[in-house]
């Protein structure tokens, strides 16, 4: 793919930012500030520097989505395949569905986590260090006044010595600074300030502060009981919003820092062992694909597949509802075991 002339996109990047990104509309584009003060520049500095991005541009603060609108819609229609005429779709209601590997033997573990961030803050690549200990300090209290059955510990990593530190993250409970694709974008910057994790006494759910997103709500369990998870992340995401101002566009859905998870801004997905569609990997793709499902490796995005251990999650996220998401993923994940027994 050519850039055009004038534009410093690296000869082999493909990226939507690239693709997008005319010579007339940055020149329309590059003078604007968005009320936090971000810039054009400031959004694809990322894309620039890492010619194998996919998309390339990051919000700065909820504005960024309409100013920079004329390059972000048609990334944000093209990455989401959306039809004419797409919104967002509300629909967050709790579920009943049966649990569909009650003897745990294919999935490992169900997540589902959303993103959320509290419009009036900028986003995280955008941040002062002073912002993010005050977003720290409202969430903070948000966490102290939940109700009891949610309710839990909030640790910050400044707070931590490195042998505390090193504990969290062996427990899946810390998040180190994200990668070079974040870093450039400016996401890592003041690494640990401001960042910690809460966790609920039952430890299904945590929430990571100040990482990609301001919030990144998670819940999380051994096994593949995934209507549970999803209601348990569904209390504390009803709970924390009554608290906290998410950003949030009635077209555009939750806004995030990364155009690629604006909408539900929600992944559902499981680790399930599949040792015979491993075999079989066109067919294992025919059925995610039919029921709008991804595959990534067992370690996450750009990972490899370990021990026929495979990470399943939505493949949509904008456009159609969370409540239909996970639809997608028991309706998928219920086709899947049929297919993997068969193979047995
Ligand atoms: C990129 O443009 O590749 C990075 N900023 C990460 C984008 C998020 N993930 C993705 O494309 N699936």
């Amino acid at each position: 793919m050519t850039a055009e002339p004038g534009l410093p996109f690296h000869v082999t990047s493909c990226s939507k930012i690239k693709q997008y990104l005319t010579l007339k509309r940055y020149n329309d584009l590059k003078e604007i500030r968005t009320p936090s003060g971000y810039s054009l520049d400031q959004a694809i500095r990322s894309g620039i520097e890492n010619p194998d991005s996919n998309i390339g541009i990051y919000a700065g603060d909820m504005e960024s989505y309409d100013c920079f609108a004329p390059v972000l819609l048609p990334i944000i229609e093209d990455y989401h395949h959306l039809d004419p005429g797409w919104s967002h779709k509300p629909g967050l209601q709790e579920v009943v569905l049966p649990d569909l590997d009650p003897e745990q033997r294919f999935i490992r573990s169900s997540r589902i986590r959303v993103a959320r961030n509290l419009g009036k803050f900028p986003f995280s690549g955008n941040m002062t260090p002073d912002q993010r200990l005050e977003l720290e300090k409202t969430v903070k209290h948000a966490f102290r006044n939940l109700p009891e059955k949610l309710s839990g510990t909030y640790t910050a990593f400044t707070d931590l010595n490195e042998k505390q530190f090193h504990a969290l993250l062996k427990k899946g409970l810390a998040f180190r600074k994200g990668d070079r694709f974040m870093d450039a974008a400016g996401i890592n910057r003041d690494y640990p300030l401001g960042r910690g994790i809460f966790t609920s006494r039952d430890n299904i759910i945590r929430v990571w502060v100040n990482e990609e997103d301001h919030l990144r709500i998670i819940a999380q369990s051994p096994g593949g009981d995934i209507a549970n998870v999803f209601n348990r992340l569904i209390q504390m995401i009803k709970a924390l919003g009554d608290k906290l101002d998410f950003a949030f566009d009635p077209k555009k859905g939750f806004l995030t820092t990364c155009p690629t998870n604006i909408g539900t801004a929600m992944r559902a997905g499981v680790h399930i062992h599949l040792e015979k569609l491993e075999q079989n990997l066109s067919f294992l793709e025919t059925i995610t694909r039919d029921h709008h499902l991804q595959i990534r490796g067992t370690g996450g995005e750009k990972t490899a597949v370990e021990k026929a251990v495979f990470d399943i999650s939505n493949a949509r996220r904008l456009g159609i509802s969370a409540n239909t998401i996970l639809k997608d993923l028991h309706g998928g994940l219920q086709a899947i075991i049929q297919a993997e027994q068969k193979s047995r």
